[in-house]
């Protein structure tokens, strides 16, 4: 018998049309693609221009002010209704990969916009200032490196990354400037974080755990870390038809071999998991030997210096395969960030929110990587995962059910008011 078949789920009233709305909202937004028949929705793209409107446009009906900041990401602001208020930032990101499905980021970003909702129609203010950001790239589809919207209010965007370019060559600067942003004031982005109550995210949980469970939310504890690589493999071009095999250096044979020890190197560890996304080869015809094959290389786990172990250890079978096959190696890290745990005190908030809503208490972990990582740089962080089907995720089957979703919404309203009554200072000005 599934918990799910025991326990009555206690849907508040008003969450479960909100879930409703939010699902068409999610819909609508699934329309905004770059690709028709797929969702696409890369960063700086006029489809996230279009997608940002729409949004922009339910935030204005909330009643909220709405800007975006000079790297691009879309700010929703509910006052306080006194000044100099806290902020609590709630939010997750807009931009997806390819083929992807409807929730991974929206959710989040349509869940803040349902809890100003919420407050609005009832006329109730927070003692803090309640920010919704649908951040600008997350994923990192188009420049190959995480985060650059969250990064941009923690501090950590690096100037360097401007120079980084797309498929089509047009370099990150002149991406944000066509978005209408402004590249050379990124810097003024970032956020005080004496100014911060917390960020919190909602976001599907993107694994089996909840669903395994019969529970429709939990509770955070901590994010993996990752670190992401851009690897080439160099060797010879050559006719296919006359160079003899034992004369070739094959880059794609090179990199097969490496993609295959990874993989078994990765099986061998547990909690590890290791991702070839990419591959490209050079000069990708048919009847000529590749000269050069780029690959990505994706690698997570919870503990920090096994990751870096690993990667270590990576690298060095890289090195080894070169040797014997007389090819040269190029070993880049486009992104990294540390396992990244939760703040308890903020998740023990959004716990008591989850038990007072009537559901179990479940504690997990995140593999996915999320803004949350780079806003944890600035503020306390906390979230909130939602039961998603099969934990399908990065795929078009993604899936969430209306009444999982409606419990999340009663969940982060009763978040927002637990921690506005955790805030005795604050409470008494409101
Ligand atoms: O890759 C991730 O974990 C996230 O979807 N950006
Ligand atoms: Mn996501
Ligand atoms: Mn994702």
């Amino acid at each position: 018998m599934r918990l799910a078949d025991v326990l009555p789920v206690p849907v508040v009233g008003w969450a479960y049309p909100a879930a409703e709305l939010l699902l068409a909202r999610a819909e609508q937004l699934a329309l905004m693609t770059e690709e028709p028949g797929r969702i696409t929705r890369r960063a700086f793209t006029p489809t996230m221009r279009e997608v940002q409107e729409q949004v922009a446009a339910w935030m204005h009906a909330a009643g909220m002010a709405v800007r975006r900041d000079n790297i691009g990401n879309l700010i929703g602001v509910y006052s306080a209704p006194t000044p100099n208020a806290p902020t609590l930032l709630i939010g997750s990101h807009l931009d997806t990969v390819r083929d992807a499905g409807k929730y991974d980021g929206p959710l989040g970003v349509l869940a803040g916009l349902a809890c100003v909702e919420q407050l609005a129609v009832r006329g109730q203010h927070l003692p803090f200032n309640l920010e919704v950001i649908a951040f600008v790239d997350e994923e990192g589809l188009r420049f190959h490196t995480a985060y650059l919207g969250s990064e941009a209010l923690s501090g950590d965007f690096e100037p360097a990354y401007l120079r980084l370019t797309d498929d089509e060559g047009i370099t990150l600067a002149d991406a944000i400037r066509a978005f209408g942003g402004n590249p050379e004031r990124i810097a003024q982005d970032r956020r005080d974080p004496a100014t911060l109550l917390g960020y919190c995210e909602l976001h599907i949980e993107q694994g089996p755990v909840l669903e395994s469970n019969g529970i429709p939310v939990g509770v955070v504890t901590a994010i993996a870390g990752q670190t992401r690589m851009a690897i080439s493999f160099r060797g010879e071009a050559g006719h296919a038809g006359t160079v003899p095999m034992q004369l070739r250096r094959d880059a794609l044979c090179g990199a097969a071999e490496f993609v295959l020890a990874v993989e078994a190197y990765t099986r061998a560890s547990p909690d590890m998991v290791a991702t070839v996304g990419r591959i490209n080869a050079y000069p990708d015809v048919s009847n000529v030997i590749p000269a050069e094959v780029a690959i990505s290389l994706d690698v997570r786990h919870k503990d920090n210096s096994h990751r870096q172990l690993v990667c270590k250890l990576l690298l060095e079978r890289a090195q080894h395969i070169c040797i014997t096959r007389h090819l040269s190696l190029d070993w880049r890290i486009v992104h990294e960030n540390l396992a990244t745990p939760c703040d308890p005190a903020l998740s023990d908030i959004l716990g008591a929110a989850v038990q007072q809503a009537g559901y179990p208490l479940l504690h997990l972990p995140s593999g996915a990587g999320h803004d949350a990582v780079a806003m944890a740089q600035i503020t306390p962080i906390s979230m909130l995962f939602v039961r998603c089907a099969g934990g399908i995720s990065h795929r078009p089957d993604e899936a969430v059910q209306v009444g999982d979703v409606a419990s999340a919404l009663d969940v982060l309203h009763r978040f927002v008011h637990l921690l506005a009554a955790d805030q005795p200072s604050l409470a008494t000005e409101a």
